[in-house]
């Protein structure tokens, strides 16, 4: 039978009590963690954002297949060009394309068809998801649990920005295939996240609400 390579893997030694002190400390800290719309444009270096993707990228993925590719944009024509064109779909939507109880839903968060974080944040992480891959002779092969791998890796990149001490949104404008014309991906990758990058503004606001309990969103048995 065909094996890959093993090693030996040892996991960090912490005592049951450093290890619940992290538990408790991580808590505390990602609790912290809000989704902000409003964007100071201070600069964030390359460096850091590079950290931040190779991070995402370690999550796992249906037989390691890492099927993802992350864009990330600091240019200000793009950024422009990317603004626009889900400013479009996003008027649309806001103007008759989502149901009233949509609309309703989302009225605690102060939402609208404009988006100047896509300008206005120094990146914008625009996560695609490849539903095959293709090799340099052009064969398809299959990858596998494509958007639960994404899914993983999307929420390890916005816990780094957290530890990083930036702040992130996942944005979905829908529709969102204008991105892979805007950024000339190829046709086996399809956007999935667009993930702005930055410092709050100086008077960023975010909504007050309670997240669940454990009680709520927990059985033991
Ligand atoms: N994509 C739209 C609408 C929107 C939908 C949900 I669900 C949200 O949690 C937030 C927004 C927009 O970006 O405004």
């Amino acid at each position: 039978m065909h094996k890959e390579t093993f090693r030996p893997y040892a996991a960090p030694a912490y005592s049951p009590a450093e290890s619940a002190a992290r538990a408790a400390d991580l808590y505390a800290y990602m609790d912290t963690r809000r989704s902000v719309r409003e964007y100071s444009d201070r600069p964030v270096s390359r460096e850091i954002i590079e950290n931040l993707i190779k991070t995402a990228s370690s999550a796992p993925s249906g037989a390691h297949k890492q099927p993802w590719t992350f864009c990330a944009v600091s240019s200000p024509e793009i950024k422009a060009e990317i603004r626009e064109a889900a400013e479009k779909e996003e008027y649309e939507n806001y103007h008759g394309r989502m149901s009233d109880d949509w609309l309703e839903d989302l009225k605690p968060f102060g939402t609208d068809w404009k988006k100047e974080f896509l300008t206005v944040a120094p990146w914008l992480i625009i996560v695609f998801k490849k539903a095959y891959d293709v090799d340099e002779n052009g064969e398809r092969s299959k990858n596998y649990y494509v958007n639960e791998s994404v899914g993983l890796a999307a929420g390890f990149l916005l816990a780094a920005i957290h530890n990083a001490g930036l702040v992130s949104l996942t944005h979905t404008p829908s529709p969102m295939n204008f991105l892979q014309k805007v950024l000339d991906r190829p046709a086996n990758e399809r956007p999935f996240l667009l993930i702005p990058v930055g410092y709050p503004a100086e008077d960023a606001q975010v909504p007050v609400l309670q997240r669940k309990g454990l009680e709520d969103m927990a059985v033991f048995y």
